[in-house]
């Protein structure tokens, strides 16, 4: 069990985080290196430190950024993949085993809403599909989240550049930059885990390719390794009622190809709108006792996180990322799991 921390800007405190039962270790990234840079190995040395000093293991990094010209396939690409490489050796370099990264363009995760009231006076992070619709990329895209990461002519001109590239360019963008990367992995001994996108359908008119089980299956073939693995999103992909969670478990686990599990629960509307509800199966559209019984199945040994979580208990901080919401999915998905272990048949 891990829990993702934000460095030192964090409002939640390691020590604090160490506190939650059965908790193993820290997931996270430098966040001070522009896009697309080499992260120094003395900031990844010092944040080895920092976490192992709190008692914790740092084992997965998330998430490596991809660059978007390398998405885009510029001929800028080439010295980007090599930083990218170089990224991994580092990571290897201070003990990480998992680098979690994605190949969404332009915008990562997407929310229409980040503080959702909910009934029982919680706060959560909400996908409006019907207001997403009503978006006109041309006369520009406010998002929450997004509103500061990039400057409106930046945007635009991003968004320009995708307009010449298809879901089959994408594709080829995507095999060209895992060719080069999956066998530096290999070679440093680190397993990469690709995110997939969320929610799982194109925006915006942007390609989005990493959406269903075709998907994930043409992507670890790309590149037959089991450095080339999968971080299985249960609340990414669960916002598409098509995707079967725990169908896509068995099938990819059995393959080893899941390095990194995130486990939250999503609610999902007919529309194709959700929120993002609490962990517990009765509060969302996803049954997590048989998500994680399908791990536990398929002999999973590796790591597991609690997503996101709402805001609860008057706390502030960062939508999705506050202690107590994220600590009770913790404690709920280590519950589930235990049982799942002692009455396996
Ligand atoms: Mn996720």
């Amino acid at each position: 069990m891990t829990f993702r921390w934000y460095g030192e800007s964090d409002p939640v405190r390691l020590e604090h985080i160490r506190q939650i039962p059965g908790l193993y270790g820290i997931v996270s990234a430098i966040y001070d290196v522009p896009v697309g840079e080499v992260w120094p190995l003395d900031k990844l040395q010092a944040l080895r430190a920092r976490i192992e000093g709190a008692g914790l293991k740092f084992e997965v990094v998330e998430s490596v950024p991809t660059h978007e010209d390398i998405k885009l396939g510029k001929p800028t690409r080439d010295r980007l993949i090599a930083n990218f490489q170089q990224n991994i050796r580092h990571c290897a370099a201070v003990g990480v085993k998992v680098i979690c990264y994605n190949f969404m363009p332009v915008f990562d995760w997407t929310r229409t809403e980040l503080a959702r009231l909910m009934p029982d006076g919680s706060t959560t992070l909400a996908f409006d599909a019907q207001a997403v619709a009503r978006i006109d990329p041309a006369q520009g895209i406010q998002l929450p989240g997004w509103d500061a990461s990039y400057r409106s002519d930046e945007l635009r001109s991003l968004l320009d550049a995708y307009k010449s590239v298809n879901a089959e360019m994408l594709w080829g963008n995507l095999e060209y930059f895992l060719k080069a990367i999956i066998p530096v992995a290999v070679e440093a001994g680190v397993k990469m885990a690709m995110h997939p996108d969320d929610p799982p359908r194109p925006i915006f008119g942007l390609p989005r390719i990493v959406k269903n089980r075709d998907d994930l299956a043409r992507l670890i073939h790309i590149v037959d390794s089991p450095a080339n693995g999968l971080t299985l999103c249960s609340g990414s992909l669960g916002a598409d009622p098509g995707n079967k969670i725990e169908a896509l478990v068995r099938e990819f686990g059995a393959l080893g190809r899941i390095h990194f599990a995130h486990l939250r629960n999503v609610k999902v509307e007919p529309d194709g709108s959700f929120y993002e509800s609490s962990h517990r199966s009765g509060d969302g559209s996803l049954d997590m006792a048989a998500i994680v019984k399908a791990y536990c199945e398929v002999g999973f040994d590796g790591y597991v996180r609690p997503d996101h979580g709402r805001m609860i208990w008057g706390e502030a901080g960062k939508p999705g990322y506050g202690l107590y919401d994220r600590a009770l999915g913790a404690v709920y998905l280590n519950g589930l799991w235990e049982a799942a272990a002692k009455f396996a048949k």
